[in-house]
């Protein structure tokens, strides 16, 4: 069935016009005779994706000699004549992809690197690229590239929508579902190269023996696959299963408990990644529980790590309903006084924005703020605040937008990708992580379009200055159909679709207006819950006289954490970009926008655009009926109608609501809320 199950590796055949060009590529492959695992997967994996393309088998020969045209080399096994690689340039996971004489080589010091080259020569036929003349060379950006599952061990999944955990921890270690192997192949595919199991809210349980076994059996799937496993650690786990009375990271038994639980864990898994540990945020145990600060913390298990190599992912996603100070201010007041204190295996992980994986939000001031500590990017691939998994948004957009931010850290030019690959400060661990959204449906991702959000993650974590529009062409192709008829609209559709959630959930900087808890469907008009933070009225502050929250000095000053000129740009109203304008400031009704229009007719506007583009999409998708399958054309046609209807609630409710407080009418011609 055409369900989704195979992704972006579907390997259709080409029309035999198409395929005369790629069959002479790829013909006889030429590989080492002692072969690893991994470079076997290279093998297997070529043999597949030709096979399927171009209805012709390659052969296999392990004799240089005996006239192959596609070389694989790895390690210092020796090049083709003539492919004047410079393997040093390349890296532990790097890899070149050259014509030569007579064929194509791909090599990569590492088995690991080969397969990446597999995936991207197969891509380029895939794409309907040309194999001949290439000389291609890939690095990656950065160290650590994870997928962080936040996924419970009873497998519900905290803000997925895409079924079951796909760890099946009863079953594990004896039985070994078939799909973690087909769930390594896709992340190798795109070069993820870590998976952390569980949820950051953490259960002690995962660091017990039983469990270890089962993580210890999953890793064994995804080591020839270049991914290792990561944990989660709760910090008050020597208290829960280690029968100590205190989780105080400075207490010597406290200390020689995580040591033993390190050395256990390296017992089972050698090549484990390290720990990834939410402390002292939303009610987690941390340090903070005995006087102590991230830093000690973080260095604690950084310690219990490092003699097996292992990194801490310390997260700094913290804030807290006793902290009368603005939310977005509080990660950066907590972490910025501890540049310097933290080990060098400390990565501090930062989400993309400073409250929350909102639709927009500006960039974390912590980036560029704290140049001797490794910050990692957290970006979030499942769709927690845009629509879960009906609605179609393409976060590749949003990806790229964060990273090319400027901080202006060390003048113009520092964006973020510059602090996150540890080029501008000079910094040596370097990571990205995103959590994920695959599930046990059988598209994986709970919609066909979020697979494209997985893909894009991976594709930028691995090049963190890739085109976010060139990798939903590559997507759109791969996963879809090659004909430009098809991907042009495809592609035009999906990168709109980023704005037109901007403008029906939260347009011209509001933010966090979705209902309470779950997330899903507006909320702008809760005001009374017990957490003050969680209100939506306290992100919009609208009242009579205007809307917004005032970021700059005469309010909470959050632009000060903003480096020069930003904390000017963001502190003035006129050269605030108007995506961010309520954001930083509150400003009244009648304020006069750029478009000549009041900030209140600017807003229902922007509202009403919103349904107006989700509308759009869905005409565009239901013009390109017959490019691909039946069954995946009618779930998207399905889902984008339920995105349809429900832009048009959000619309709604949003503008009700909000005239409710401002008492203004509707500009002219608009259609009021019914
Ligand atoms: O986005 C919020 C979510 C929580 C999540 C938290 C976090 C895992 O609503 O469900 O908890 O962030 O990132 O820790």
């Amino acid at each position: 069935a055409e369900d989704g199950y195979d992704l972006w590796l579907r390997y259709p055949a080409m029309e035999r016009g198409e395929a005369r060009q790629y069959k002479a590529a790829a013909k006889r492959i030429v590989v080492p005779a002692a072969q690893s695992e991994t470079l076997e997967l290279a093998v297997r994996e070529l043999e597949r994706g030709l096979a399927g393309m171009l209805d012709a088998a390659p052969s296999v020969a392990s004799d240089a000699k005996r006239g192959g045209n596609l070389w694989l080399v790895s390690g210092d096994a020796a090049l083709p004549q003539g492919a004047g690689i410079d393997m040093a340039a390349l890296g532990p996971e790097g890899y070149a992809i050259r014509s030569v004489d007579g064929g194509t080589v791909i090599a990569a010091n590492s088995d690991i690197g080969v397969l990446y080259g597999a995936f991207h020569f197969l891509r380029l036929m895939q794409t309907r690229e040309n194999v001949t003349g290439l000389d291609i060379t890939e690095i990656p950006s950065v160290d650590v590239r994870i997928i962080n599952h936040w996924d419970n061990l009873d497998r519900t999944v905290e803000r997925g929508y895409s079924g079951a955990s796909i760890w099946d921890w009863h079953k594990l270690p004896d039985y070994l579902d078939p799909r973690y192997e087909d769930y390594a192949r896709a992340l190798a595919s795109i070069g993820i190269n870590g998976v952390s199991l569980t949820n950051v809210n953490a259960d002690a349980m995962a660091l017990t023996p039983a469990y270890l076994e089962k993580a210890a059996a999953l890793a064994g799937v995804f080591r020839p696959y270049g991914v290792k496993i990561y944990q989660t650690a709760r910090f008050s786990a020597p208290m829960e299963i280690g029968g100590l009375d205190t989780a105080d990271p400075l207490d010597p038994e406290v200390r020689a408990w995580w040591k033993a639980k390190a050395d256990e864990i390296y017992e089972l898994i050698p090549d484990f990644g390290g720990f990834l540990v939410k402390a002292n945020s939303e009610g987690q145990p941390g340090p903070q529980d005995y006087g102590r600060n991230h830093a000690d913390g973080a260095n604690m298990l950084a310690d219990a790590l490092a003699p097996h190599g292992g990194i801490v992912m310390w997260r700094a996603f913290v804030y807290s309903e006793h902290n009368p100070e603005d939310r977005a201010k509080q990660a950066y007041a907590q972490f910025v006084p501890l540049d310097g204190k933290f080990r060098d295996n400390v990565l501090v992980q930062v989400k993309n924005g400073p409250i929350d994986f909102q639709p927009r939000e500006p960039f974390h001031p912590m980036f560029g703020a704290m140049p001797k500590t490794p910050l990692m990017m957290e970006f979030q691939i499942t769709k927690e605040y845009l629509g879960f998994a009906t609605h179609l948004v393409y976060l590749g957009a949003y990806y790229e937008e964060v990273l090319s931010a400027d901080t202006y850290a060390q003048g113009e030019g520092s964006t973020v990708a510059k602090i996150v690959d540890g080029s501008l400060q000079d910094i040596e661990l370097t990571g990205v992580a995103g959590v994920g959204n695959a599930g046990s449906d059988r598209n994986w991702s709970g919609s066909h379009f979020d697979q494209a959000n997985w893909y894009a993650f991976g594709r930028l974590a691995w090049d963190l200055d890739a085109d976010s529009k060139d990798i939903a062409e590559d997507w759109a192709r791969m996963t879809f159909a090659n004909d430009d008829a098809f991907v042009r609209p495809v592609v035009a559709m999906m990168m709109e679709s980023r704005e037109a959630v901007v403008d029906y959930m939260t347009p011209l900087g509001l933010t966090h207006l979705m209902a309470t808890g779950h997330h899903y469907g507006p909320g702008p008009w809760v005001c009374d819950l017990a957490r003050p933070e969680w209100n939506p009225c306290y992100y919009h502050k609208a009242d009579e006289e205007g809307i917004g929250f005032d970021r700059t000095a005469s309010g909470s000053n959050a632009v000060a954490q903003y480096e020069a000129p930003l904390a000017e740009i963001y502190g003035d109203v006129e050269t605030t970009p108007e995506n961010l304008l309520l954001w930083f400031h509150h400003l009244p009704w009648d304020y006069e926008m750029k478009s000549g229009r009041t900030l209140w007719d600017e807003l229902v506007m922007r509202y009403t655009e919103g349904v107006a583009e989700v509308h759009e999409m869905r005409e565009t998708w239901e013009g390109l009926e017959g490019y691909i399958d039946q069954e995946r054309y009618d779930q998207i046609v399905a889902f984008l109608k339920i995105q349809e209807k429900e832009a048009q609630w959000w619309r709604d409710a949003s503008i009700a609501y909000f005239q409710s407080v401002s008492g203004r009418p509707l500009p002219d011609g608009v259609a009021p809320p019914p």
